[in-house]
């Protein structure tokens, strides 16, 4: 009997083990210039899938007891660091090399990998992105990943120069690295899904700024959360998220329509100036 239940044990055991998967990802740290809707540009550094350069930091996904490989390669002409907020494990790349290192995920939940170095001049520029942590509750996900910019900034420290953060004004408002309307040509930023059917938004703040994210028409229940102003299992229509926090909400939709979703506050819905932009977008529940 007692043989039997080992056996069983077991079995479990490597039924667990199995369903782990180790899920490999190359990420680049790139160089370039971000497009404005002013049509100007301005410096920005990038983690993306290759050494191509985009202003679109690659977001990470993989199921919660995953583990997640990651060779993080350094196109950069500097010395980068890389972390993952939460966890233990930081990396130094030197120029044109690569560090691969695994970080386990024991539980479901946002999490942002960034460039701790020179804080925060380097993650400002642009060196943070979101990691999704599946859960199995719901098939339908999206990701947020928000940052502000004040573009004077950007070319004073790509040429080195000393910012002074007291006087940070940005002008420049981001979901995913895009702002409002070319938000909405980013299936995993926009909310797109039939009636009673739950999704998550994984959102994280990865800019200098408090962002506090509107959702008309909806509550959502917050399932995770490192903001510790915004409590897991509150109801919440409004989620106040500062600089370096993660919170994934749950929403199941109770009637059809197009919902905005933006910044309350309404200068992060500008840009340059331009109105509507920045940080908003529509839901569709059809
Ligand atoms: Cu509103």
């Amino acid at each position: 009997m007692r043989k039997c239940a080992l056996v069983v044990f077991v079995i479990m055991l490597h039924c667990l083990v199995g369903r782990a998967a180790t899920v490999h990802v190359d990420v680049f740290i790139n160089r370039g210039l971000m497009q404005t809707v002013s049509g100007t540009t301005f410096p920005v550094l990038s983690y993306n899938d290759s050494v191509l350069f985009s202003g679109i930091n690659a977001t990470l996904q993989i199921n919660s007891g995953d583990s997640l490989s990651l060779n993080v390669h350094n196109t950069d002409t500097a010395f980068h660091d890389f972390a993952i907020k939460g966890f233990p494990g930081l990396l130094t790349i030197a120029p044109s090399d690569s560090v691969q290192h695994t970080w386990y995920f024991p539980q479901d939940g946002a999490f942002i990998y960034y460039d701790p170095s020179d804080a925060p001049s380097n993650r400002y520029m642009g060196l943070a992105g979101q990691i999704l942590v599946l859960s199995a509750a719901t098939s339908f996900n999206y990701s947020w990943n928000l940052k502000e910019h004040q573009s004077s900034y950007n070319n004073a420290i790509a040429l080195g120069n000393a910012v002074d953060w007291s006087v940070y004004d940005p002008d420049f408002f981001t979901v995913n690295g895009v702002s409002y309307p070319d938000i909405q040509n980013d299936s995993l930023a926009t909310v797109d899904v039939s009636l009673g059917q739950p999704y998550r938004i994984y959102i994280s703040n990865t800019g200098q700024s408090k962002h506090s994210i509107h959702i008309h028409g909806f509550h959502g229940t917050v399932i995770r959360s490192s903001a510790g102003n915004i409590q897991v299992n509150a109801s919440k229509d409004t989620f106040p998220i500062k600089s370096m926090e993660s919170v994934v909400i749950e929403i199941t939709p109770d009637k059809l329509g197009r919902y905005s979703v933006h910044d309350h506050n309404l200068v992060a819905v500008s840009g340059g100036g331009v109105h509507p932009n920045g940080m908003f977008t529509i839901m569709n529940i059809h």
